[in-house]
């Protein structure tokens, strides 16, 4: 097919580019965005708003051949070429081009012989059918690295690995082969020598990802159907990129405090005495604990916004004391609606014409958990608006954040058929969107309800723009190691694609846990954004006491140093809202042209300050950690380290490798906290090392969105050597005694 360049024409600030039988537009937005469309305007499920996104002015000219057109605005020029090729400059320079050679498989071998693999029981990928395909083809150099993908097993940097991005809920522990986990996030950056660049590719169908594992020299995206729809997203370095990133899909926004607390979980705990059992043991245990998850068993017979009056007779009473213990109650809710007239849901949902329908105009049925179950359609509006709408019912007893499950859609059947009707598509252009307009929902619920609360949602399943309703866990880990360094790896690549809100199941839900694996998993997580131990029914109890009193004794440090931090990471969460900036980082995010670390996922930054080097291995007492340049001080030891190197530390069972950068200032928590409740900001005192530094700390209700009105303190605290001086940005909350 000849795609010889034709025409061109400017409609509002867009460039439309006439080739022989195909257009694409070109479009420079703000921050230097290049969008490149075969639809006129943004048309997206992962950008709100899109009128707010501004379209920079172009100057278009004549290009020298090959070029035929050059596209300049902001810091952008784009080099139009035959085919659709198109060059991509930033600054001046070459950021990123297509390939312009056909893909070409490495040959295959002429031996080879399918057909026994497949007896072996060896999975064989089927070819996908290219007919309606639609391609991005970049090149790439040999030492670029990618990062981001959301949740995606496997290593840290995506480079010579392929993906696919469909939400998957698989049970089986997953490795670095799966292809697909419950997330769809359509983002990464690549990162080479002296550039780096995002690119959301933004298009809900079932898209593959080669980054160079088909043939190095080129990675594509593979959409299975609709439209060519990508963003490049060009910055300094990785931080830039990601602000960039989360200023056209959203950033994610400051929760309230406690959800930086401990959070305990467990499928299911099954009556309303266990969970105020496991509330009192907690606090007579001394371990901090701010939240407690009631799984699926606390509805009746699986019917969400129900509660089981015999096992949850009052749940508001149960909230209540467990407020006086500052413990909050966070529940599930999956999206099948059990299929049962007489149950108000699906009586309300009939009524309201309110579930996806199957080819013949029937209201569609699987199987999940209640059984026989339909599905809201949450691409329309009056859906989402009647969803969000009962969440009242689990407000109104207290409930104070919803955990949404089971929304990729998964059913006990796989996925749903490609063909079953939604208002905005069929289910093979929605899957992908599914959750994130569940999450939506629900969030809008939660917004919309008294007292002005900053809504919690978590989810399981999720796209790209997702992190401006919800917070993401990373779905059914097994208990064994690799999982330690799976949830790492995942923690960072969610972080570098939006989703800052991010935590694994501590302890590992599904298989026994270990009391050292279960140590080695806090220990890990400390500093995760979202830290919770969930587990799965019929697997051994994981509770921090499970094991015995030493076990007990090590993860009750673990918790106690994760609410010390707490101060700090609720102001890396304030700053994440503002700028974009992850919490967590992998070490990449801030040492971008330091080779050593772009393939570095067992340590982990909690903000610019301070480094965790977790062991993910059993046995080991002592482990290798790679300290970026500069000056670095052991929090246990306070000994001084340079960095640039490698140096061994020490890590018996209960110590976790931690070091701070020379200049930090870290505000902490001092004192015995049963929940982050009793945290004041009379407990608050900086911790500094010597150096230069600077922090802003920050200061509100802790609850509500009134910081968005101006009620909040910031100051700027400055570290010059040992000497701390502080200025004051903003004065708007006043304490109350
Ligand atoms: O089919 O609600 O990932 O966290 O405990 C299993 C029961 C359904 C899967 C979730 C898990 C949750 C479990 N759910």
């Amino acid at each position: 097919m000849n795609q010889a360049f034709k025409t061109y024409e400017t409609v509002n600030d867009s460039v439309r580019l006439q080739y022989e039988e195909s257009v694409l537009y070109v479009t420079v937005l703000e921050g230097d965005i290049v969008h490149v469309s075969q639809k006129a305007g943004i048309h997206s499920y992962a950008i709100e708003d899109a009128d707010r996104v501004k379209i920079l002015q172009p100057e278009v000219s004549q290009g020298s051949a090959p070029c035929r057109v050059r596209i300049a605005a902001g810091n952008m020029e784009v080099q139009v070429k035959d085919n659709e090729k198109l060059d991509i400059f930033y600054r001046g320079k070459l950021l990123v081009s297509d390939y312009e050679e056909e893909r070409k498989k490495p040959e295959k071998n002429p031996y080879e012989d399918l057909t026994l693999a497949q007896l072996e029981g060896h999975a064989v990928e089927e070819g996908t059918d290219r007919k309606d395909a639609v391609m991005i083809l970049k090149k790439l150099g040999k030492e670029d690295a990618i990062y981001g993908l959301g949740d995606k097993p496997g290593c840290l940097n995506k480079r010579g690995y392929s993906y696919i991005n469909w939400n998957t809920d698989d049970p089986d522990p997953h490795v670095d082969s799966f292809k697909s986990l419950y997330k769809s996030i359509p983002f990464f950056m690549v990162l080479g020598d002296n550039f780096c660049y995002g690119l959301l590719a933004d298009n809900t169908y079932k898209t593959t990802f080669d980054f160079g594992c088909e043939n190095e020299a080129y990675y594509f995206v593979e959409h299975q159907k609709g439209c060519l729809d990508y963003y490049v997203i060009p910055g300094e370095d990785p931080k830039a990129v990601v602000h960039s990133y989360t200023m056209l899909t959203g950033t994610t926004p400051l929760q309230q405090r406690w959800i930086y607390g401990n959070h305990q979980s467990r499928w299911s705990y099954f009556t309303q005495e266990e969970v105020e059992a496991l509330a009192e043991e907690f606090e007579k245990r001394d371990i901090p604990c701010d939240v407690i998850h009631m799984d699926i068993d606390y509805m009746q017979g699986y019917r969400v916004f129900t509660f089981d009056d015999q096992k949850y007779p009052n749940v508001q009473k149960l909230s209540q004391k467990l407020a006086a213990k500052g413990i909050k109650l966070i529940t599930i809710i999956d999206p099948g609606v059990k299929k049962d007239p007489g149950y108000f849901m699906y009586d309300e949902g009939l009524e309201l014409d309110a579930f996806a329908k199957d080819e013949q105009g029937e209201v569609y049925v699987n199987t999940v958990w209640p059984g026989d179950a339909v599905f809201p359609d949450f691409t329309q509006e009056k859906v989402r608006d009647w969803w969000a709408d009962k969440t009242k019912v689990l407000t109104d007893h207290g409930i104070r954040g919803i955990w949404n499950d089971m929304n990729e859609p998964a059913s006990f059947h796989g996925p749903l058929p490609d063909s079953v009707k939604f208002a905005e598509g069929n289910h093979d252009e929605i899957h992908n969107i599914y959750g994130h307009l569940m999450a939506k929902a629900t969030y809008e619920g939660l917004l919309a309800q008294d007292g002005g609360r900053r809504p919690f949602v978590l989810t399981r399943a999720a796209y790209a723009g997702s992190q401006k309703y919800c917070g993401g866990w990373t779905g059914d880990n097994h208990s064994i190691w690799p999982h330690i360094m799976l949830s790492l790896e995942q923690i960072c690549n969610l972080s570098l694609s939006g989703m800052a809100m991010c935590g694994s199941d501590i302890g590992g839900f599904g298989s026994d846990t270990t009391p050292e694996l279960l140590i080695r998993f806090y220990e890990a997580a400390v500093f995760a954004p979202f830290f919770r131990n969930h587990s799965a029914m019929g697997t051994h109890r994981q509770e921090p006491w499970q094991f015995g009193a030493q076990t007990e004794e090590i993860i009750r440090k673990v918790i106690k140093l994760r609410y010390r931090f707490l101060p700090y990471l609720y102001d890396l969460a304030r700053e994440c809202e503002m700028t974009g900036a992850p919490i967590v980082r992998p070490l990449v995010y801030g040492y971008p042209q330091d080779k050593t670390v772009r393939n570095i996922a067992d340590e982990y930054m909690l903000g610019d300050f301070v480094l965790v080097a977790p062991v993910t291995e059993p046995g080991k007492t002592a482990r290798a950690v790679y300290l970026p340049q500069g000056d670095w001080y052991a929090y246990d030891t306070n000994e001084k380290y340079t960095g640039g190197r490698y140096i061994l530390a020490d890590a018996p069972l209960d110590q976790i490798p931690i070091f701070i950068k020379a200049g930090a200032i870290i505000p902490v928590a001092e004192g015995n906290f049963h929940s982050t409740e009793d945290i004041t900001e009379d407990n608050i005192q900086m911790l500094t090392y010597p150096g230069e530094g600077r922090f802003v700390h920050y200061e509100d209700d802790n609850e509500t969105l009134a910081y968005r009105e101006g009620v909040y303190n910031a100051t700027e605290y400055i570290l010059h050597g040992t000497t701390l001086t502080k200025k004051i940005l903003h004065e708007g909350y006043k304490r109350s005694i």
